[in-house]
């Protein structure tokens, strides 16, 4: 049987470190586009590479960006992929406020290029596409929870362009019958997940703080509600979209939402800390108001209980800083996976107390060697983005 090829935009990202390990594990030939960077970019997909000059890789990356149109064209046309997962995008909300224009282009745009270069290079039959389409796009709550027929109501550039790729993936697929897919993904996290987004700066600063590296996480909104799910159960959906006889649109969710207050207190506690909250708005503090000593032993270490317990309704471990707050927010997101579930049998394994234990567990294991390093003299670190 011929091994199927498979390309994907945003390889060294979450989703596509993960998505490249499934597909090879599935017999795929994986092509990736990374980008040019200053330094080494691939940290997520390193125990996967391949030296380039052994024969019959089934690993391949390519240089190329979402904003240049012969580059991507000239890769498809090289690489004649079965299927494309288009993940790459310019992927932080609150930044897309600050680069408008560049998200437009990458997360909008960068999708066009993609759909007309199939389309262009005489593809439409041969090559199924995944657009990674976003929850954001709920933006301002109209109905909870959210399904595949909710209306759309974005509220950042981020979400914006994001709604275009989502159209135009449609348009793609009613006007030259391609099979082009969005997934509906609500948030999904991971021990690899990117260091700015909320979870995992909660995870390390929780880390760090119980290791005695670091007094205070500054955060924005607390309020706000997502529906998390692991990183991991996601990339199998898009894989399982793309085998689908018919291109459609899936909703991919738990069903479940959460504020970031509790993720807070979620992540503290894998570490034996108990969070209390006090104040409001930009004066809201989390405060240390209890160790559970066998689990903070086990977890972190014995050696550091002593400074811990001296926190113990001291200067508080959580602070808002209103820098992080954004000028129109997403308050409320929950998904309804039942599509997924019945066309798709998808199903995911993790929790969010499950994805909490997975992320806390590989913070603490990456913050100690730090420490270590730091302690050591071998290294300093801020962490405080
Ligand atoms: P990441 O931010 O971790 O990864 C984004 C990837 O896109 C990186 O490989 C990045 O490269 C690459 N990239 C950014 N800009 C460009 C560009 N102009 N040209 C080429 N590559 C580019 O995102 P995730 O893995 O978390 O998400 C994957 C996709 O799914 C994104 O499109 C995101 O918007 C979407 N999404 C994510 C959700 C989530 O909760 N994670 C939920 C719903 C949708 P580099 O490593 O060089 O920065
Ligand atoms: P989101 O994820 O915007 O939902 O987009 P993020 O983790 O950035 O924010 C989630 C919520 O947490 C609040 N928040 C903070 N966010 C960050 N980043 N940093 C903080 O300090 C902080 N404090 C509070 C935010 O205001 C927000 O309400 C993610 C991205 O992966 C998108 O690419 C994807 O499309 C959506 O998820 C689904």
């Amino acid at each position: 049987m011929t091994q199927k090829v498979a390309l994907i935009t945003g390889i060294t990202g979450q989703d596509g470190a993960y998505l490249c390990e499934f597909l090879l594990k599935k017999g795929y030939i994986v092509h990736g586009i990374k980008r040019r960077a200053s330094q080494f970019n691939t940290d997520r997909i390193d125990h996967l590479y391949q030296d380039p000059h052994i024969e019959n890789r089934n690993l391949v990356l390519h240089y190329g960006d979402l904003t240049d149109s012969m580059n991507l064209t000239r890769i498809i046309q090289e690489v004649q992929p079965d299927e494309i997962y288009n993940l790459a995008a310019m992927s932080h909300v609150k930044v897309s406020f600050e680069t408008p224009e560049y998200t437009a282009n990458a997360d909008g745009v960068g999708t066009l290029r993609i759909l007309e270069a199939v389309r262009l290079l005489g593809l439409t039959e041969k090559t199924r596409i995944y657009q990674a389409s976003t929850s954001e796009l709920y933006g301002l709550v109209q109905a909870v929870p959210q399904t595949e027929t909710t209306p759309f109501y974005p509220r950042s550039p981020y979400a914006v362009a994001k709604m275009y790729a989502y159209w135009i993936t449609v348009n793609y697929r009613e006007a030259y019958n391609m099979h082009a897919s969005n997934g509906i993904l609500f948030n999904h996290e991971s021990p690899i997940r990117g260091e700015t987004f909320v979870t995992r700066k909660v995870t390390r600063a929780m880390s760090r703080i119980a290791l005695g590296m670091q007094d205070t996480v500054y955060l924005g909104n607390l309020d706000s509600k997502r529906d998390w799910g692991h990183a991991k159960d996601y990339i199998r959906a898009m894989y399982l979209i793309l085998q689908q006889d018919k291109a459609d649109d899936y909703v991919i969710a738990t069903g479940i939402t959460t504020t970031i207050r509790d993720f807070v207190k979620m992540a503290a506690s894998e570490a034996g800390l108990e969070i209390t909250f006090k104040g409001e708005g930009a004066d809201e503090k989390g405060y240390l108001s209890a160790i559970d000593e066998t689990v903070f032993t086990e977890k972190v270490g014995e050696q550091y209980l002593e400074q811990m317990k001296a926190r113990i309704n001291a200067e508080p471990l959580v602070a808002v800083d209103p820098a992080y707050f954004r000028p129109t927010e997403v308050d409320l997101l929950i998904g309804d996976p039942t599509k997924s579930k019945t066309v798709l049998g998808w199903e995911p394994k993790y929790d969010l107390a499950g994805l909490v234990e997975d992320m806390m567990q590989s913070d603490i294991k990456l913050m100690k060697k730090d420490c270590y390093l730091q302690e050591g003299g071998y290294r300093t670190l801020n962490y405080f983005e």
